[in-house]
């Protein structure tokens, strides 16, 4: 059915424009599994209840993990003996144990159903019923008293079905919901279904809220795409005035013809009406949806700035009888800004540029799992401002309406993005009809659900999609669709710029499409100095990308590295780091932000660096660091309770808050004496005491301020850190122990995390060198098959070593010592392949060492011990090559006698 009319004109307030025309009426294709947005921000607020009623189904749920269930639907099967739960709820449980998987764990992917027995809340004859699913993952099918009502595939959006000929107005009613999180395979529910993999676990169940909406029959759409049904283009912002055209879908379920009065207007903060629009629409015709635009002057417009002044207007669309009663009524919140992305100067925000200062979330917690709380998304924002944060980027995935309206209220620019991750099918082909079709749905649920937010900046049409040739070198073929994603989100919304997060660019490869380009903006995903090369490889890299693609504003979309909480080293500089395995030392983060910041920071042309992640997350692939199933790179701990040292180097770079952190407080039992101490912190200098003495001021660079050589005592050590930032005094102090003696040094060397040896000896990560390289006989990502071991009384003081040409300087009183050294021969296959020389303060005391002769093969352990004499508080012990490069694998200092 096809109808066109027009809607009269009309003007209401002093300085307001009205244009309002219908601009399409479109058929209405009766129930249809359109996903929708949940109402609290799609409401009115006060004077609604009349008019649109929401309500929670939220208790009462019966649940069951269960395959193969049949007759599930029908209003007469006994769910008697199932769980009772409350919505949201997610049956899996992963992340949550620690070291290991415990029994507690679920992490079972497949089918979970849910019952439900409700009554409606009374309504006028001739209500309409709405039930809205806030998400469900991964696939859902929905019935209501045994009436099939749809299915929605995607784990993310919201979606809606219309109720209202299934349901019982005055009697119950009977939900029923098959949620399926099958984890993606051909021939499964969710082979079709974005994401077919990813670095994150999918939780299963109705894990967000589920309610429902009851309305007149003549209402704002709910089955478009479970948007609000009113969306919001700013056209124009001028000093003196703003120009936001509003288009309104208004559907009329009646039988018959609607004539209409529809209010506009814009709200300030202090709720006064400062534009307003009323025009006559229709008729409109039964079962018919039908488009109207007004657009609205704002004068003197207050503009929504970020941070410094995030304001809101609102926008309330109220649709009245001919005889003025009121039908319905949305509200959306509006911001006036402008956003610019410029390919060598960055992100424009209202004509200034800001650098997108951003760490990237995902939405779970730990025990909840995806079933997280609007406060635990409240606290997430709190946690991302005080960090100094202007910026998010919400991965992978659409995150709960919650969340967008929390990013509009704190001033935070919000990267959005549908879960298009890895891979666009199984073997590396283009992607197939199905899969293509729901992720322009999810595309669409996206734009629609988010676009009236100022704060969403981007739409993100996929992320890493070109990882898996890298990982199975098959091919990659996502760029077909990609161009029409790219094509949908600029017709959907023409104002906001397109982007993606690549991996693994890679020019002249002819088996992988070229991706760069596909949207207007790109942000790179690099791991230099975990995954792969060193950390200083990250300029060179982008200046490379920046030169290829000139007229691509570019980002950093992904950099990170794991930090297990009690995983420490002593000098994380010291040994290779495993990124898919154990140990993660926090430390090691710490020296991979400063690095990586460090060159982010002198990037002008970049718009944004994004940290990988601002909290732990589940990822059931991962075992790493000190936990199972989590990917351990966030700046806070999945539970949100524990910021870790490298969230206070941003706080320090990144906030205006007076911030002054002692690095290392976890670190607590200490393997050496003599250390060096580090503080993050925006003063310019702080000054430090231990156990009451002053140790004396350090000037702070780039957040970080350091002391050298700091002697601790034997037993509990205090450190006081204290400093003026702008007037206010602030101050940080921990506790350390160190058990050792003075004198008493024992190194595993190219190790990060230090050993306990057979006998009980306590030996620290590598630290006090210089040159040189830590490795271990075997390198980080050994598959088990190929491991080798030393052989040796205590196999463990050999397995990894320093190489090179090196030296240590240790700070031990002056006198007498006998310095133990151990060996091992790591890759020589003969006698005099390798040879060098070993001297302790000028003293050559091993000479032409060869340690394959000298342990009689490789792989196995050889010790030396020398008498050594300390002077000027050192004994300096330096490995002279003469033939390839030295060793060493531990060293043991003690005193003589
Ligand atoms: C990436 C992915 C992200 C992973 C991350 C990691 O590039 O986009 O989903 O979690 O790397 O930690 O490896």
């Amino acid at each position: 059915m096809m109808l066109v009319s027009r809607l009269a004109a009309g003007v209401a307030g002093g300085n307001v424009r009205l244009r309002a025309a219908v601009l399409a009426v479109m058929a209405l294709a009766g129930v249809h599994a359109a996903a929708g947005t949940s109402a609290p921000g799609d409401s009115a607020g006060a004077g609604d209840a009349a008019v649109r009623v929401q309500m929670p189904l939220a208790n009462g749920w019966h649940f069951k993990q269960a395959a193969g269930l049949t007759g599930v639907e029908a209003p007469q099967f006994d769910d008697s003996g199932w769980d009772q739960v409350t919505v949201p709820h997610t049956w899996n449980r992963i992340g949550n144990e620690g070291y290991e998987r415990s029994p507690e764990s679920n992490n079972i992917q497949g089918t979970g159903w849910y019952r439900l027995k409700f009554r409606a809340p009374a309504a006028p004859k001739g209500s309409h019923y709405f039930l809205q699913f806030d998400a469900v993952s991964t696939v859902a099918n929905v019935w209501l008293n045994g009436h099939f009502l749809g299915r929605h595939e995607g784990a993310f959006a919201r979606f809606r079905f219309d109720a209202t000929a299934a349901l019982n107005p005055s009697g119950d009613n009977l939900l029923v919901v098959e949620a399926d999180n099958t984890r993606p395979a051909p021939g499964t529910a969710t082979a079709n279904v974005p994401p077919l993999s990813g670095d994150f676990f999918m939780f299963g169940g109705i894990y967000r809220n589920a309610s429902l909406i009851v309305t007149r029959p003549v209402h704002i759409d709910m089955l478009d795409f479970g948007g609000p049904g009113i969306y919001e283009r700013v056209s124009a912002i001028q000093a003196d005035a703003a120009t936001v055209q509003i288009t309104s879908r208004v559907t009329n379920n009646d039988c018959k013809p609607q004539r209409l009065r529809v209010e506009t207007a814009i709200l300030a903060a202090d709720d006064k009406v400062v534009a307003s629009t009323t025009s006559d629409a229709g008729p409109i015709a039964a079962g018919a949806v039908s488009v109207l635009q007004s657009s609205l002057n704002i004068a003197n417009p207050h503009l929504w700035n970020g941070l410094s002044d995030p304001y809101l207007y609102r926008t309330v669309v109220t649709l009245r009888s001919a005889k003025g009663a009121v039908l319905d009524r949305v509200s959306q919140p509006l911001g006036l800004r402008t956003i610019k992305f410029d390919p060598d100067q960055g992100f424009f925000l209202n004509g200034e540029h800001q650098y997108l200062k951003a760490a990237s979330m995902h939405q779970d917690r730990p025990v909840k799992g995806w079933a997280v709380s609007d406060a635990d998304q409240e606290e997430d924002f709190a946690i991302l401002a005080d960090l100094g944060a202007n910026a998010t980027r919400l991965a992978h995935y659409q995150h709960d309406q919650r969340s967008y309206e929390v990013a509009d209220a704190k001033g935070i620019i919000v990267w959005a993005e549908i879960p298009l991750v890895n891979k666009v099918s199984f073997d590396g082909t283009p992607a197939n009809a199905a899969f293509s079709a729901n992720a322009r749905q999810q595309l669409l649920e996206l734009i629609q659900q988010n676009r009236n937010h100022p704060s969403v900046a981007l739409w993100s049409i996929a992320n890493e999609i070109d990882l898996t040739p890298t990982q199975v070198k098959g091919p990659s073929r996502p760029a077909s669709l990609l161009k029409e994603l790219n094509a949908l989100a600029k017709s959907q919304d023409p104002d906001r710029p397109t982007t993606f997060a690549d991996c693994c660019e890679v020019e002249g490869n002819t088996q992988r499409d070229p991706i760069v380009g596909l949207a207007d903006t790109v942000g790179y995903n690099r791991y230099f100095g975990w995954y792969t090369g060193h950390f200083a490889d990250l300029g060179p890299m982008l200046d490379k990308a920046h030169a290829r693609h000139p007229r691509t504003p570019m980002s950093v979309s992904e950099y990170g590295a794991g930090a297990a909480l009690t995983q420490h080293s002593d000098d994380p500089n010291g040994g290779p780091i495993n990124p898919h395995g154990r140990p993660h030392p926090e430390e090691y983060q710490n020296l991979y932000h400063e690095a990586s910041w460090a060159i982010l920071k002198q990037r002008p042309y970049l718009w944004g660096a994004f940290i990988w992640n601002m909290f732990d997350f589940s990822s059931d692939s991962r075992r790493e660091g000190d936990l199972t199933d989590v990917n351990e790179k966030g700046l806070v701990s999945r539970d949100r309770k524990v910021r870790k040292d490298a969230f206070y180097f941003y706080r320090a770079n990144w906030s205006s808050q007076p911030t002054l952190h002692l690095v290392g407080r976890r670190y607590v039992d200490r393997a050496y004496g003599v250390l060096d101490v580090k503080a993050y912190s925006n003063a310019s200098q702080v000054h430090l005491s231990l156990n009451g003495q002053d140790v004396g001021a350090a000037a702070c660079a780039d957040g970080i301020c350091l002391w050298r050589a700091v002697h601790l005592q034997s037993g509990s050590n205090n450190l006081q850190a204290t400093a003026d930032i702008g007037g206010a005094a602030v101050s940080d102090s921990l506790q350390w122990t160190y058990a050792g003696k003075p004198g008493e040094v024992h190194i595993k060397a190219g190790d990060l995390t230090g050993y306990v040896a057979a006998d009980h000896q306590r030996y620290g990560s590598d630290m006090y060198f210089s040159g040189g390289e830590g490795k271990g006989v075997n390198p980080p990502d050994t598959a088990s098959e190929k491991r080798v071991n030393v052989e040796a009384a205590d196999p463990q003081l050999f397995n990894s070593y320093r190489i090179g040409t090196f030296s240590y300087r240790l700070p031990v009183p002056d006198g007498k010592y006998k310095v133990t050294l151990r060996f091992v021969e790591p890759t020589a296959s003969a006698a005099g392949e390798r040879v060098f020389n070993v001297s302790v303060n000028g003293k050559l005391l091993l000479k032409k060492l060869d340690v394959f002769a000298a342990a009689g093969g490789k792989l196995k352990g050889v010790e030396k011990t020398v008498n050594a004499s300390a002077h000027d508080g050192a004994l300096v012990i330096e490995f002279a090559p003469e033939k390839a490069e030295a060793v060493v694998s531990s060293i043991a200092v003690m005193p003589s006698r």
